[in-house]
């Protein structure tokens, strides 16, 4: 067993168990781990590490791909290892301690994060800690089930620690594709035209001098359970459907689409559900997660090719992904999330983005992180990579929150990640919201009228009207803007205008 996973003989002595390799761990330390969206995360030695931590004082700065399980977020979270964390999380132990301001949270673009540690914007990295199935001959990584910012937090770190995890089958071997930009002044263009093209190695390349210890595992992947498809993302998925055969019909998008991105979420995955009842053939996907409803479309043959940095199944589609590997590695690459989500890339491509939002206002900015504008829920994501590139951006949400208590359409959002001019399209149960070639009271009123819930609708007719009367390229009552959710946060509910009527019930359309 531990040649074929460590096929270099001189590494076999550094094997050792999860407890001495997280001994090498020193407080205050930077410490840079393999991880994107549950997926292909260490995590032996950060169980490990927090158990320490039970035992002494101990607080490093955790960098990753992006969100990674509960025995790595949640286990330091809950023993407070944890000072400072970026890029991406979506751990509830995380999210109480970022929200308690315990963890210093920076929110980043993820495409960036790569290039920013290598310009010396994070400062130093002292330990990477990578889940890997295998060490090379020439002592080079072959990741699991996801890339993210692996490649460079290996080429950065002082010293690597190796988690080779058993339980991630060696047939992963050759699905990836690791290639990493020379930084400017000496960058050149990327050379990926095509979403299957290969321009990279099949392993991370490694100095065989840095890895310091070598853990084996069997824990899996603690993947996230998806929610069932319910009526409302099912109706979304339809308006998105439809939309899409208009573009088709007027000439601007072609019959098999063009490469597909889409978030995470379990909204995010009814919308592809809802491409897998479709009619349409040969789609291709360039996106950074792959869920459970993309092997859906392969399976159904509708599918040519997907590129991404990270397999994010529930618990069957992991199952189903390892079951059916053999077919699955002629269809899927993945690639580090500075490609994936690359910007020169989505516009070359032309992808159409199709991300999530808490809240969008009635000109269009997007809210995908702050509840009540203050608490942090996961964060931004890839979903700025791809939004402000691509062909088409199209942000969706059910049109209420909190069984209807809350209106997803508001008169100014309370926290803004994507603006007005980078969201092309909104879809929420009742319609689709085409912003393009619209000045803000034209939004304004599409917005209100196709996507609003019909109920909340006389109150945002009301809110414009009043504004539009005081004046402004976009108007706005700013004493008034957020007072909806004041009100929410005072008495639990979006107070209606008179006349209006009750708050809509879970089955009128709330979620
Ligand atoms: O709360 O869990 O307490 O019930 O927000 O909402 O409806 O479950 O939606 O799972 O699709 O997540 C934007 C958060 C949506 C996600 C977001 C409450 C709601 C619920 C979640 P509960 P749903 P989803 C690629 C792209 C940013 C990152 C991104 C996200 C909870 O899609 O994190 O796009 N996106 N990455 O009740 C108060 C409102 C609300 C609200 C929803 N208006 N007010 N609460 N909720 N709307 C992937 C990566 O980057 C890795």
């Amino acid at each position: 067993m531990e040649e074929s996973r460590i096929r270099r003989r001189d590494l076999l002595n550094r094997v050792m168990s999860a407890a001495e390799a997280a001994e090498l761990i020193k407080d205050g330390m930077t410490v840079a781990t393999s991880g994107f969206t549950p997926s292909g995360y260490p995590k032996a030695v950060p169980l490990a590490l927090a158990d320490r931590a039970s035992k002494e004082k101990i607080k490093i700065s955790l960098w990753t791909g992006a969100s990674v399980g509960d025995e790595l977020d949640g286990a330091l979270a809950r023993a407070g290892v944890v000072a400072r964390r970026l890029p991406y999380q979506t751990n509830n132990s995380m999210r109480d301690a970022i929200n308690k301001r315990e963890v210093s949270y920076i929110d980043m673009h993820l495409s960036q994060v790569a290039q920013q540690a290598r310009y010396g914007f994070l400062g130093h990295l002292d330990m990477a800690i990578v889940e890997a199935v295998a060490i090379t001959p020439e002592g080079h990584l072959i990741p699991s089930t996801s890339v993210g910012n692996t490649p460079t937090f290996v080429s950065l770190a002082d010293k690597v620690i190796v988690e080779i995890n058993t339980s991630q089958p060696l047939e992963l071997e050759g699905m990836h594709d690791i290639y990493v930009p020379a930084d400017p002044p000496g960058r050149q263009p990327i050379p990926l035209t095509r979403v299957d093209d290969r321009i990279g190695t099949p392993y991370i390349p490694c100095d065989p001098d840095k890895i310091v210890a070598i853990v084996f595992t069997d824990i899996k992947d603690n993947v996230r359970p998806l929610a069932p498809v319910d009526d409302i993302s099912r109706q979304m998925a339809e308006n998105l459907i439809d939309f899409f055969k208009h573009e088709i019909k007027a000439g601007r998008l072609p019959a098999n689409l063009l490469p597909l991105q889409s978030g995470v979420g379990s909204v995010a995955n009814a919308v592809l559900a809802g491409l897998a009842q479709s009619d349409f053939t040969n789609l291709e996907f360039y996106s950074e997660v792959i869920q459970d409803s993309v092997f859906d479309l392969i399976d159904l043959g509708k599918m040519r090719f997907v590129s991404g940095t990270s397999i994010t199944p529930s618990e069957e589609g992991l199952k189903r992904f390892y079951d059916n590997l053999k077919t699955y590695r002629q269809k899927i690459i993945l690639r580090p999330q500075e490609i994936s989500n690359n910007p020169e890339i989505a516009r070359r491509l032309g992808v159409i983005a199709m991300n999530t939002a808490i809240e969008v206002d009635i000109y269009g900015n997007v809210n995908s992180t702050h509840i009540m504008g203050t608490r942090m829920m996961n964060g931004i994501g890839g979903s700025g990579d791809f939004s402000r590139s691509a062909y088409l951006s199209i942000f969706s949400t059910p049109s209420t929150a909190k069984k209807g208590a809350i209106s997803c359409i508001v008169p100014m959002v309370s926290h803004v990640d994507h603006t007005e001019h980078e969201v092309h399209v909104v879809i929420t149960e009742w319609g689709v919201a085409d912003l393009r070639n619209k000045c803000p009271v034209e939004r304004a009123r599409e917005i209100i009228n196709k996507c609003a819930h019909p109920k909340y609708r006389p109150w945002l007719e009301e809110y414009l009207e009043k504004a539009i009367r005081k004046g402004g390229h976009t108007p706005h009552n700013l004493a008034e803007a957020l007072s909806w959710h004041v009100r929410f946060e005072e008495t639990g509910d979006m107070a209606l205008p008179s006349g209006a009527g009750a708050a809509p019930s879970k089955e009128e359309g709330g979620r």
